[in-house]
């Protein structure tokens, strides 16, 4: 379904096995050296959702190849199996294959029940390429808004386990956050309490 202009979403584009496969890795990234920290906004608050960074770090607001606001260890490598998820994700959302650029950044957030993010543009990577999303576990209300500001118009999603979401052309400067998690709504095979979301983006820098 295109929700806008280049933002296309898929549901249950990952089937349970892909699904138990990417959670297994992501509690592998989570752990440290440069695992899972809180993010720390420059205005002294701290983010409530909690993330892990591969190939290159995010912090607000740049990237880094170490973990710059953590233990200051070398961010985890990202695995060429992802570039290629990556490439099949957009393949599938848009019925095209995807550009020349190789992917080489994963941000993996883990939400609680009570974790959200809110309404902010990506901005930080040096590639018009576009960004894909891969959700886990409890289903959240995603709000996807438009490119001018945080106020209205926007359009509210629920993103459940196994959905694929690509942002991409016009949609990829959109604003869009996660207002609520619908909290024990993960499939039950999974094993997971909460969500974690995977997004897969090209950096556009150069080692
Ligand atoms: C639209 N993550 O990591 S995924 C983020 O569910 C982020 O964790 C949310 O926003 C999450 O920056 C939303 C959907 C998403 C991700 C990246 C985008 C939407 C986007 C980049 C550009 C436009
Ligand atoms: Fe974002």
């Amino acid at each position: 379904t295109e929700v806008a202009p280049g933002a296309v979403h898929v549901p249950g584009w990952l089937d349970e096995a892909a699904q138990r496969r990417l959670l297994a890795a992501c509690r592998a990234w989570a752990r440290p050296p440069a695992g899972l920290r809180t993010v720390r906004m420059p205005s002294g608050g701290e983010m409530s959702v909690r993330t892990v960074c591969l190939g290159w770090h995010w912090f607000p607001y740049g990237y880094a190849r170490t973990v710059v606001d953590g233990d200051g260890a070398p961010v985890k490598p990202f695995p060429a199996w992802l570039d290629e998820l990556a490439r099949a994700a957009v393949a599938r959302a848009y019925g095209r294959p995807a550009g020349p650029e190789a992917y080489d950044i994963a941000l993996v957030n883990f939400y609680d029940a009570d974790a959200k993010m809110g309404l902010h543009r990506d901005a930080d990577e040096k590639s018009t390429a576009p960004v894909v999303s891969l959700s886990l576990g409890d289903t959240c209300v995603f709000r996807f808004g438009n490119t001018e500001g945080r106020s209205r118009p926007w359009t509210d999603v629920e993103l459940h386990s196994g959905d694929l979401f690509v942002f991409g052309g016009p949609s990829r400067l959109a604003y869009h956050g996660v207002p609520r998690i619908l909290p024990g709504t993960a499939p039950a095979p999974l094993g997971l309490t909460g969500r974690l979301n995977i997004t897969l983006r090209v950096s556009g820098l150069t080692r």
